[in-house]
């Protein structure tokens, strides 16, 4: 009969591991990887630092300026959009004489990109703009740009605009129920121009007090692709743009490939970790800077015969040489779930062993799984039902990673797949 055949095995495969894995292993099935992944997974090149208090532009910054960009002969799209190479290709204007365009080491932020940000702000009284002329494409072109608002301020009063040809197109209250906490995706439709040769500018203008500020990296254009970014309706207690992928463009950012253990790639409208082997590990990040609560869902479903195991990775933070992160994962053979986290020494640790419940739906079922991190308490639910509620002190604060993780064991290959995966307030 399978299912004695399966328990037999299952008996076996214990001994093996608890063998072996004695030492920080979550559990008796999730393997203690040395690594996210085989090899090494798209992830973010840095992590945002928490923002110690509402940065205020100091002397330091008050150095002779670079020499002030010029424009290429030929206009299109955005030049330098992100600052990499200093203030090329923008025109900077401080009303109170400070410089904009900043390399890390005068930004009181990690930029999103590389070694350089924008810094518009930090000041009282100030105006700051930075612009560019640009021809947008034919079609529905978007503007897409990564800000981090840090206020002290009640909002009304400091603000900051998209512009174009001198008429705000997009604004954005800044105060200190706005700020974002880290690095936040938004984006402008910029239809009304398109074919266009415009001035694009980013302003900010403060008042005479409490102090507001605006950071600005990887200002880009594109054409919009499907449902891939979903907004959060401004009456919501953030501007933080949530993360939405239905995996039908697969020009969304997740990456394909692969490597001895699993071929892993968009397919058909899902996106998929196809196992080869046998105790294969995989998981992947869309390079989210969560702000410090959040939701996060995804639907989750196997395809094949084969033994597997899958779910999310949250409050996930890259080092230079390791990580750190949560996971929930589905053991959709006998509907049960697991809770652990991984520390930096590579240790993982158990928070709630695999559990039953009724709410997820067995061997091929899709289940959507969603995680509330909300101070410190992680609400699992499964099918809308929650399953764990726990309280946790790890991995809090804003600028982490979430996203897919998928195990296989003792019978590969197995076929998963993922579709519906949603970053939100919770
Ligand atoms: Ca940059
Ligand atoms: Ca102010
Ligand atoms: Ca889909």
């Amino acid at each position: 009969m399978k299912t004695k055949q399966f328990f037999t095995i299952l008996a076996f495969w214990f001994t093996v591991v608890l063998a072996t894995f004695t030492l920080g292993s979550p559990s008796g099935r999730v393997r203690a990887d040395p690594d996210l992944n085989t090899t090494p997974i798209p992830r973010k090149d840095q992590t945002p630092r928490d923002l110690p208090d509402v940065p205020v532009k100091t002397e330091r910054l008050l150095r002779p300026r670079s020499e002030a960009g010029s424009l290429p002969s030929t206009v299109t799209g955005i030049v330098n959009g992100d600052f990499e190479s200093g203030p090329t290709g923008w025109t900077e204007h401080s009303l109170q004489g400070w410089p904009i365009i900043l390399h890390q080491d005068d930004l009181p932020v990690s930029p999103h990109s590389g070694s350089w940000a924008a810094w518009l702000g930090g000041d009282d009284n100030e105006d700051a703009r930075i612009s560019q002329m640009v021809t947008l494409p034919s079609g529905n072109p978007t503007l897409s740009l990564w800000e981090w608002v840090a206020s002290a301020d009640v909002c009304g009063y400091d603000l900051a605009w998209v512009r174009i040809n001198e008429t705000n197109v997009e604004t954005i209250n800044l105060c200190a129920n706005n700020n974002t906490g880290g690095w936040v995706r938004r984006t402008v439709n910029l239809s009304a121009y398109a074919g266009q040769t415009v001035s694009l500018q980013i302003r900010v203008q403060t008042d005479g007090s409490l102090n507001s500020n605006y950071f600005v990296d990887d200002v880009a254009l594109s054409e919009p692709t499907g449902e891939h970014y979903a907004f959060l309706p401004l009456a919501l207690r953030s501007f933080w743009a949530g993360f939405f992928d239905d995996f039908s463009n697969p020009d969304s950012g997740w990456g394909s490939g692969e490597n001895a253990s699993v071929i892993y790639r968009y397919l058909d409208g899902e996106y998929q970790f196809y196992f080869k082997t046998v105790d294969g590990v995989f998981g992947l990040t869309p390079d989210l800077a969560l702000p410090s609560d959040y939701r996060i869902e995804v639907d989750a479903r196997k395809v094949s015969p084969g033994v597997c195991s899958y779910g999310l990775i949250f409050g996930t933070r890259w080092t230079t040489d390791s990580w750190e992160t949560y996971q929930v994962i589905i053991w959709p053979t006998d509907g049960e779930f697991l809770v652990n986290k991984r520390t930096l020494d590579g240790s993982w640790t158990l928070i709630q062993d695999w559990t039953y419940s009724s709410a997820i739906n067995q061997n091929y079922g899709t289940n959507h799984i969603r995680v509330d991190r909300i101070g410190t308490a992680i609400r699992i639910y499964i099918n809308g039902a929650m399953v764990a509620n726990i309280t946790d002190s790890s991995f809090t604060g804003s600028g982490r990673d979430a996203g897919l993780r998928a195990y296989s064991y003792w019978d590969a290959p197995v076929d998963v797949r993922f579709d519906n995966f949603r970053a939100s307030l919770p």
